[in-house]
């Protein structure tokens, strides 16, 4: 039986879950983490992972299956390290599973692998998804059927290196730079209809505060880090991701998927370990909010485990506070 709160699988370390309900069954899609004894630094070396396992569950209340391998960096000819969060979609009679990777040159780009399965296994694209970089990327499908891509993260996921429009290993993360400055957001783009390609030039999202103006740099509790996911509720597209440096779970909504989005408030407190990073899904009737702590290790950052809770909205279309 899986409980709420409780690692859903113990026999490996996972994080990041990306979850999706497919004919009524629960698919998580998480990052694999690989157990070593090296030291952590800001650039996220000691996330080392090097392929990715779908997790799935007949029910929420049913044991959670680890599917078995279901892509390598083997597979993947441009990928040099660093299999980080994914994400997966199912578009056209098949599942999509977005990745986000090192390629040969150390330079963090965005993958696409397809099956017709949602376990996988997955076949590559022998080539990073052209004009993407970053991490993190969070697939969305639209009611009109259109399929959009959110990505992007700080430190480690680069995203600030990219802020001229070419990639500069000296840009330092913006704070320390800009402090007053408008603070970076998430990537979006809309792909193409055959799911290997951006159909739109990628542009970055603006997360505006109560008074309509951008939210700035130096406001780590509310600004973008990392981790984006997107889910309608109500009509209204949600965007949450994670502050970083402050380890909130927050959301912002628009009327729009492009946005601009108005920060709206915080889904989760701080979790056990550095890292937060969530998916939000609704599971007959309710919703509930899928996330990784480092419990199962003791708190070792790179060690960590996915678990589920439920989420809950206020009449307005707030949601409430998770304290983890
Ligand atoms: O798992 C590696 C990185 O840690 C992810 O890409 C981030 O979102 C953070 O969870």
């Amino acid at each position: 039986m899986s409980e709420q709160r409780k690692p859903l699988v113990r026999h490996m370390f996972t994080a990041d879950p990306s979850a999706h309900v497919f004919d009524d069954k629960i698919y998580i899609y998480p990052s694999h983490d690989i157990p070593h004894e090296d030291e952590d630094n800001d650039n996220g070396d000691e996330y080392q992972m090097r392929d990715y396992h779908v997790l799935s569950m007949d029910d929420l209340d049913s044991q959670c299956k680890d599917n078995g391998l279901a892509l390598s960096e083997d597979d993947v000819p441009w990928v040099g390290s660093q299999m980080w969060a994914p994400d997966a979609a199912y578009v056209n009679g098949r599942y999509h599973l977005f990745f986000p990777a090192r390629d040969n040159d150390g330079i963090f780009r965005l993958g696409v692998a397809s099956s017709d399965k949602p376990i996988g296994p997955f076949t590559p694209e022998p080539d990073p998804i052209e004009g993407s970089y970053s991490i993190d990327p969070c697939s969305f499908v639209d009611d009109d059927g259109k399929v959009y891509v959110y990505y992007g993260g700080l430190w480690g996921g680069q995203l600030e290196k990219w802020r001229s429009g070419k990639f500069d290993p000296d840009e330092p993360f913006s704070p320390e730079k800009y402090p007053d400055g408008e603070a970076l957001g998430p990537m979006f783009a809309q792909m193409d209809k055959d799911m290997k390609s951006f159909a739109t030039k990628p542009v970055m999202i603006s997360i505006l505060d109560e008074n309509g103006k951008p939210l700035l740099e130096k406001d780590e509790d509310r600004r973008y880090f990392e981790a984006p996911w997107m889910h309608k509720y109500n009509g209204k597209y949600y965007l949450s991701y994670s502050t970083g440096t402050t380890h909130y779970i927050v959301y912002a909504t628009s009327d729009k998927p492009e946005g601009p989005f108005t920060y709206g408030g915080r889904i989760m407190e701080p979790v056990l370990g550095w890292t937060t990073h969530h998916s939000i899904l609704e599971y007959h009737g309710k919703w509930y909010i899928f996330y990784h702590d480092c419990e199962l290790s003791g708190g070792i950052n790179h060690r960590r485990c996915v678990k589920y809770t439920e989420l809950k909205y206020n009449e307005d279309g707030s949601i409430q506070t998770i304290q983890p």
